[in-house]
């Protein structure tokens, strides 16, 4: 009897959760407790860290997991790193589920950068009105550019950020051009900073700025070590119903 552990957190991950459960596959889907309200799965949920690589490769062990699926955001590049080592020590199969990176298309006007502090250079020094899609994690890398007025967006309110000039959003996506219409217009923005994420969920805001000719700060995804990857729930189910992962 085969039991899969899912490191979760996205739309892929919840997805393929439900064909888990359809399958009446023995899954867990696995949190990291970020959010207060975390969407209910159609698979039993554990909340919370492992403990480093040593937690999860004890707890593949000790749970018998025998197929280990990492699921996460593409920006969550420490716990995929330690999604490798920790399978590599437990003998457990890994395999990614992941999305492609969005591609700018006729019209967008985007600036790639490396990351946060790159996108901070990009923004330049004379104020702005700034879309600042980054979620809470990354707001303190902002903190040296004050003059400019932030349009943040929180899963879940929090504690003002040190940020003078700001308007926070508290909501949790998928989103849709509409209302990312909407919010970009009522607040005059005049450049948005995203993270490549790629998928669906997070994408209405770029097609809302190019809708709005609005430059887009585009911040490229941290690198992650090789391990074999899958682009779809299909190819998941392939893998682990042992025939070969088309593309891998
Ligand atoms: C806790 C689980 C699902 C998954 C939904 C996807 C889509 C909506 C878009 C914007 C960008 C951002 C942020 C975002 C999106 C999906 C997906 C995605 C971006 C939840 C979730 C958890 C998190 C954690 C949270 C981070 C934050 C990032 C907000 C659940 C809703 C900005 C990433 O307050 C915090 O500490 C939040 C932290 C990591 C990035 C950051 O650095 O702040 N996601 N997001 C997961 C856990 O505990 O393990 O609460 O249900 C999941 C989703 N967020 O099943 O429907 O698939 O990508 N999440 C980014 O992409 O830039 C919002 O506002 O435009
Ligand atoms: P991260 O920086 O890669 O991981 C930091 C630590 O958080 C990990 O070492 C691990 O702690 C714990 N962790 C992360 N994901 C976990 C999971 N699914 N289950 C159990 N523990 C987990 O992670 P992050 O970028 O903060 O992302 C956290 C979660 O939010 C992930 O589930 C991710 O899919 C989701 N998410 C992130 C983003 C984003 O922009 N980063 C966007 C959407 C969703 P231990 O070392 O103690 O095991």
């Amino acid at each position: 009897m085969r039991h899969i552990l899912l490191l979760g957190g996205t739309t892929e991950a919840s997805a393929l959760a439900t064909a888990l459960a359809t399958r009446g596959e023995h899954a867990v889907l696995s949190y990291a407790g970020r959010t207060d309200h975390p969407r209910a799965q159609a698979i039993p949920t554990r909340v919370g860290g492992f403990g480093g690589i040593e937690g999860l490769a004890e707890y593949l062990t000790r749970e018998g997991v025998t197929h280990l699926v990492d699921a996460t955001h593409p920006f969550a590049a420490r716990i995929s790193a330690n999604a490798i080592a920790a399978a590599e020590l437990a003998g457990v199969p890994l395999l990614a589920l992941t999305r492609p990176a969005w591609e700018a298309g006729p019209g967008d006007r985007w600036i790639r950068v490396a990351d946060t502090a790159e996108a901070v250079v990009a923004l330049g020094t004379e104020a702005a009105r700034v879309f600042l899609a980054l979620g809470r994690q990354t707001i303190g890398d902002f903190g040296h550019a004050t003059q400019h007025f932030y349009l943040l967006r929180f899963v879940d309110p929090a504690a003002p950020p040190a940020l003078p000039h700001h308007h926070l959003v508290v909501d949790r996506g998928p989103f849709t051009l509409a209302g990312e219409l909407a919010l970009l217009r009522e607040h005059r923005v005049q450049v948005v900073v995203a993270k490549n994420a790629g998928g669906s969920g997070a994408r209405a805001k770029l097609d809302a700025a190019r809708a709005l000719g609005l430059p887009v700060v585009m911040i490229d995804r941290p690198a992650i070590p090789d391990r074999p990857q899958a682009s779809s729930v299909a190819q998941v189910l392939d893998w682990l119903d042992h025939r070969v992962v088309r593309g891998v």
